[in-house]
């Protein structure tokens, strides 16, 4: 591609222009960019129908505010897991049962931008036990378990705006990260925009991750008003420490794409936290009231709850010292990668000319030395030429984020002129590049942040498909593509589109979980108060203006399946249990004029949806997932009768059934 051969006048120009241009523009012709797929990569990619593929890959749906699973190397997608955003598909933040996992101290919030997955790791390699995405409008950090590929748990952010340097995690998942990206009053209050410089912060928090069901935020650290970034923790030898990107040190609150550029470096928070811990176990945090939510989801009772929490521990580093400092780097960076090795700390300057990489052992001997420039509120600044290991000369156009394949090489991502640039780390040379199609963002190599990377794919995640793929209207798809790294050179095996807008990904093997997937839920241990295990524990019930109707779904029936007595200006709750106990035996239920979703029952689940009839009539029901040969005959009806009407409140259940609960009870008089 023309761009990637680089000219510094490009960039000078672009920078000037205070506009970060796609290359799409000079894209290649179609004919050019498939001669550049090597001959064998279908037979590379190939998955016969019935196998499986190597490799789980998560990426995230961004603004769509989910993560899409895909496996690779096919490609093929396999499951969409609801996160932030309310899904008719399942009826995540529909369903009754579902709806607490997206409180927040701002109310129900129905959606949010989910940019980055990280799975969670032991001895600083992914371990398979859950991942974790933010949301970065309304901050928050959701864990998915990955046993059931569902969102089992959120926290939400106090004191941070745009939580976008997030999850990223430490290399035991005792914490992940988030990181302000908009600084903001803290605690926020009603004051002029033009008091930046005075009044706004960032924060940096440290949440608590390796206990299911009991994120909490540890600590929040107090900071300069920039714009936080991304992270990414030490390893091996920086163990204990996270680093964070900055941009906006010049602390600009209008036209940052010009303001914010100004000064030829930034900054790379380097955080001590366990000097972090022990500030707070000596009682330096201050105390701050803070509402925010944290919302669980219980297994047992498919049921999530929402608790809002009051108070978080904030550290300011002018009362920690040792706790934070500044590594001066060029020029505005975006993403910020440690290598395998836990030496070397990369940064992805937007409008630098090299890639910059610090060294965390020049880090601590310039500590020691106390090489220091200055200090920013408290924070000690400290010399370039004391920390930077080496730079990479000449690598492309707007450098964006960097990961590893284990074998002493870098892969970094360039925006700008659209390509992947391979590097070896410690001589800082460029060994290869490629293009991509276009306007990269980040890169995944399975565990490529990790200790131990799975270095034989490289997937590009890119923002521009023109003349990809089928044209559709005004807005295309995105997409991935996906690169052999097991040689010298990197070939392009598949380009795939992807949902929403894909930040970052992670993949493992698929050997370490595919064996360790629950396959239904024991309805016998299903604690819902509203559930049904068999046909005779069906009913209705009213108390004022609410009515319940509990209901079993089977193949191919729901039971009861006959309701009257529901009156205008009822709530009512339909509470669908799934009693079936067998793998993947979904069923759905879905009544006419619903101004809600479907609901979709897994196998031993309770679901409920609420339903406010607006007219007297009778209302069909039906099961959404065609479930079995009699699925059409899958359904039933809702009588609806004015308010005060005398209808009886009666749902039919079958005789058989009947004749059950009667012996039930008469056995339970005997008991008596
Ligand atoms: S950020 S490229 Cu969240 Cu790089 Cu998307
Ligand atoms: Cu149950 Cu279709």
């Amino acid at each position: 591609m023309k761009l990637s051969k680089w000219f510094p006048q490009a960039a000078a120009a672009l920078v000037a222009g205070g506009a970060l241009l796609y290359a799409c523009t000079s894209a290649p012709k179609q004919n050019q960019s498939s001669s550049l797929v090597s001959g064998d990569a279908a037979q590379r990619v190939y998955v016969a129908p019935g196998s499986y593929d190597e490799y789980y890959a998560f990426l995230s749906g961004g603004y769509s505010g989910q993560i899409a699973v895909y496996g690779l190397p096919s490609g093929r997608l396999i499951k969409v897991i609801s996160v932030f955003s309310q899904n008719p598909e399942d009826a995540w933040g529909y369903a009754e049962e579902t709806k607490p996992m997206l409180n927040t101290s701002y109310g129900f919030i129905p959606w949010d931008d989910a940019h980055h997955p990280e799975l969670s790791q032991t001895n600083g390699v992914p371990d398979g036990r859950w991942l974790f995405i933010n949301g970065n409008n309304t901050p928050r950090i959701a864990r998915i378990d990955l046993t059931t590929f569902t969102t089992a748990e959120i926290i939400q952010l106090p004191n941070s705006a745009g939580g976008h340097a997030a999850p990223f995690t430490t290399p035991d998942s005792k914490y992940v990260v988030s990181a302000t990206r908009f600084s903001v009053p803290i605690p926020n209050a009603d004051v002029p925009i033009a008091s930046y410089k005075d009044n706004f912060r960032g924060t940096l928090s440290f949440v608590t991750a390796d206990q299911p069901g009991k994120m909490d935020i540890a600590f929040q650290i107090l900071m300069p008003g920039f714009d936080y970034d991304l992270g990414h923790a030490g390893k091996g030898p920086s163990d204990g420490w996270f680093f964070f990107t900055s941009y906006n040190s010049e602390q600009a609150n209008t036209k940052l794409e010009v303001n914010a550029s100004q000064n030829d470096k930034d900054f790379i928070a380097a955080i001590n936290y366990r000097q972090a811990e022990q500030c707070v176990a000596a009682g330096k945090a201050k105390t701050f009231p803070s509402k925010y939510a944290h919302n669980v989801y219980d297994e047992a009772s498919h049921t999530a709850t929402s608790t809002m929490m009051t108070s978080v521990r904030m550290l300011d580093p002018r009362d920690c010292p040792g706790v934070a400092y500044f590594l001066p780097t060029p020029k505005s960076p975006h993403g910020v990668d440690v290598d395998p090795t836990g030496e070397y700390i990369v940064a992805g300057g937007k409008l630098a000319t090299v890639i910059p990489v610090h060294s965390f052992s020049k880090l601590q001997k310039a500590i020691a030395d106390k090489a220091f420039d200055k200090e920013i509120a408290g924070i000690p600044v400290l010399k370039y030429e004391a920390v930077i290991a080496g730079e990479v000369q000449k690598p492309g156009l707007g450098p964006l984020h960097t990961e590893f394949d284990g074998k002493g090489y870098a892969y970094t991502s360039m925006f700008i002129s659209s390509e992947v640039v391979k590097w070896k780390l410690g001589t800082w040379e460029i060994v290869d590049r490629v293009p991509t199609y276009y306007s990269i963002g980040h890169l995944m190599i399975p565990g490529g942040d990790s200790k131990k990377p799975w270095g034989k794919y490289m997937l590009a995640l890119n923002k521009i498909t023109k003349d990809r793929y089928l044209p559709t209207g005004p807005e295309l798809f995105q997409s991935a593509q996906l690169y052999d790294i097991s040689g010298d050179k990197m070939k392009l095996l598949l380009d795939f589109p992807t949902i929403g807008e894909p930040h970052y990904a992670q993949a493992l093997p698929a050997a370490m979980i595919k064996d360790k997937q629950l396959k239904f839920y024991s309805l016998a241990n299903n604690t819902n108060q509203y559930v049904t295990r068999a046909e005779s524990e069906g009913g209705i019930t009213r108390s004022g203006k609410r009515v319940d109707i509990k209901m079993i779904a089977i193949r191919s029936h729901f039971a009861p399946d006959n309701l009257e007595g529901v009156q205008v200006g009822d709530t009512v709750y339909f509470h669908v249990t799934n009693i079936e106990q067998d793998w993947d035996i979904v069923h759905g239920f879905a009544v006419l004029g619903s101004e809600n979703s479907e609901l979709i029952i897994n196998p031993g689940e309770t679901r409920s949806i609420r339903w406010i009839p607006k007219a007297p009539g009778v209302y069909p029901f039906y099961c959404t997932d065609f479930c079995s040969a009699l699925h059409q005959e899958m359904q039933g009806y809702v009588r609806v009768s004015p308010a005060g009407s005398m209808v009886a409140l009666t749902a039919n259940v079958s005789p058989k059934a009947q004749q059950q609960m009667s012996t039930a009870k008469k056995s339970e008089a005997t008991k008596k």
